[in-house]
């Protein structure tokens, strides 16, 4: 982590905001290789604030600004990026009032789910935003969707991980990225916006927030991610013919603690009965297991059909309606907590933080 810059006028940090800056797209340079991470983000980012209408620019709230060493592409994310995120994040939680984490789009949402886990029962906003273009590329989206952050990450009364982009504030354990190059890159299926920038106002709306859904003192829980960062937990999606020695080769590797099973539709498997033995052998083993469905909307609901009865008894959990993020994440983060694999499967089952 490097360099600490002030926003010009003085403001005590409980009424700042720390913008983190990870990398991604937004703070890009061409290069010989094609565009990498750039550095001077802070001078960046003022100069570019700089250019909204005055009136814009008064609303802002003062911040600092922390750059991670290295800066990366978020496609090289693992756990680890997002325990240093969650760490950082509650070291300096009474300090600042809100947080902006600047980040790639590839694995933002990803990164989103993952601080919802760690930092449970947060008192105050979380917000994560990227661009689709550099910051100082023609047309970019970088200054709107920073903007529309700061002044989010600003906004009483938000009390969860939160992702801004293209006019939209969504819970970040719901969201998933949806294009890979429209500037509406990013959608929630299973929940509805938190805020939205109406022309000049951004507009939060609080009976949709986790503030009034569940609360308590910050119960923040940051495990150690090691050992979970190199395929430990693996994500399957199902095809046509898909085999049960294909599945016998990922679920049965003694390296592989978890897995989240996007099947069909509503819950469904390949009518092979060896699917199931092999789902059965490895949650025997003490595997967690999870069932999504491949459909980016809707939930599963085990047993509706035939080609999916059986799973729960070869101990599949059910994840609902939770997005691959959601799921994948909930399983590394209960993986590196103390505990046995039933009170895993019970708190899996368990809304922690309307993921659920
Ligand atoms: N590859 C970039 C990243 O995730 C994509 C982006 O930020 N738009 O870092």
């Amino acid at each position: 982590m490097s360099t600490l810059t002030s926003l010009a006028y003085a403001a005590p940090t409980h009424e700042r905001l720390l913008i983190i800056y990870t990398g991604g797209t937004i703070g890009m340079l061409p290069a010989d290789g094609g565009l990498v991470p750039g550095g001077d983000f802070a001078e960046r980012l003022a100069s570019a604030l700089g250019q909204l209408p005055v009136a814009q620019q008064q609303a802002l709230p003062a911040y600092d600004v922390i750059s991670y060493s290295p800066l990366i592409d978020s496609s090289a994310a693992t756990a680890l990026n997002w325990q240093t995120l969650g760490r950082d994040i509650a070291a300096r939680l009474t300090d600042y009032r809100g947080f902006v984490v600047i980040h790639g789009t590839d694995t933002l949402s990803w990164t989103a789910a993952s601080l919802a886990y760690q930092l449970q029962g947060l008192d105050r906003p979380v917000v994560l935003t990227g661009a689709m273009l550099p910051l100082e590329a023609p047309g970019s989206d970088a200054l709107d969707n920073v903007h529309g952050a700061l002044r989010f990450a600003a906004t009483d009364g938000l009390q969860e991980v939160a992702i801004y982009f293209a006019n939209r504030l969504m819970r970040g354990v719901r969201s998933i990225k949806q294009h890979s190059e429209a500037p509406d890159a990013f959608t929630t299926p299973s929940y509805p916006l938190l805020g939205e920038r109406v022309g000049d106002d951004f507009v939060y709306y609080p009976s949709r927030g986790l503030g009034v859904q569940q609360r308590g003192a910050p119960r923040f829980e940051l495990p150690d991610y090691q050992g979970l960062h190199q395929g430990e937990v693996i994500r399957i999606a199902l095809w046509p013919g898909m085999a049960a020695w294909q599945l016998e080769a990922w679920l049965g590797d003694s390296r592989v603690k978890g897995a989240v099973l996007q099947l069909w539709g509503a819950g469904n498997l390949p009518s092979d009965p060896a699917l199931l033995d092999t789902l059965a052998v490895a949650s025997g083993e003490g595997k967690l297991l999870t069932a999504i469905s491949l459909c980016p909307e809707g939930s599963v609901h085990m047993g509706a059909y035939a080609a999916g009865h059986g799973l729960a008894e070869a101990g599949v959990l059910s994840g609902d309606a939770m997005t691959p993020e959601a799921a994948y994440t909930k399983l590394t983060h209960l993986l590196a907590l103390p505990g046995g694999l039933e009170h895993r499967r019970q708190r899996f089952l368990t809304a922690l933080v309307g993921e659920r």
